[in-house]
């Protein structure tokens, strides 16, 4: 004879193992996340472009979300400059000095989910863009691998990054040659970028 109650579940009973092996798989998890992703402190600078759409907007919210992650020691003023690529509107940009914990590659991730963000999409190379987010500079430090190039591999050839920069960093200096970037900013051509009146002053608002 069927016992009546044998098709009903048993009342619920959590199963103290595996939630007791969840937590330890979530600590064990976070420790090497938190191993992985953090580093003593990163003194560094990004420099923003943008052509497409609310320019200024979009250098809001990438401020906005930096700083979730990070402290923002400085920001630059805004300077309109003209493409370098192929045809295409012209540029804002303009640089924020961030002091992070997070390392360079984790940034740089952080770096392209703000650019997504704000509707980045990727076409062509120097392509027209909503934002762009690039790590021009860290202080002491040096990066050289497949996917991050610091200091950013064209800092020293434009004056739409190195303006803003030295605005956020006046002492930045080439890390390889020891020559300052004010030094070299000099010997860039700078007639296709000008200061906006009135940015040095703040434009978050
Ligand atoms: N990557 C390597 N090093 C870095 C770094 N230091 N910072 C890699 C950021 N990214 C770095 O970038 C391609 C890949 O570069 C990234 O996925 C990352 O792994 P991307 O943003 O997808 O492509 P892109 O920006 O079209 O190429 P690229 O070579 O990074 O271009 P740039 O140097 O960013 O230049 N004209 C004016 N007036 N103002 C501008 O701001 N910007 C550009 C883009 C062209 N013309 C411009 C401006
Ligand atoms: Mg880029």
């Amino acid at each position: 004879m069927t016992n009546a109650t044998s098709n009903h579940s048993p009342p619920f009973k959590p199963n103290t193992d595996i939630a007791y092996g969840s937590f330890r798989w979530l600590a064990t998890r976070s420790r090497c996340y938190r191993a992985q992703v953090l580093v003593p402190g990163l003194d560094c600078v990004l420099g923003l472009g943008s052509n497409l759409g609310d320019r200024v907007g979009h250098f809001r919210e990438a401020v906005r979300q930096l700083r979730l992650h990070s402290e923002i020691a400085a920001i630059s003023a805004l300077y309109e400059s003209a493409p370098l690529g192929p045809p295409q509107p012209t540029y804002l940009n303009a640089a924020v000095r961030l002091k992070t914990r997070l390392s360079p590659f984790t940034l740089l991730q952080l770096q392209l989910s703000i650019e997504r963000a704000c509707g980045r999409e990727r076409r062509e190379r120097w392509g027209p863009r909503t934002l762009d987010l690039d790590l021009l500079f860290i202080v002491r430090r040096k990066v050289r691998s497949p996917g991050l190039v610091v200091p950013h591999p064209e800092l020293t050839r434009r004056a739409f990054a190195l303006l803003p920069l030295l605005d956020v960093m006046p002492d930045a200096a080439d890390p390889t040659t020891g020559r300052s970037y004010a030094d070299i900013a000099l010997s860039v051509d700078r007639t296709e970028v000008r200061e906006q009146p009135g940015t040095r002053a703040g434009w978050l608002e």
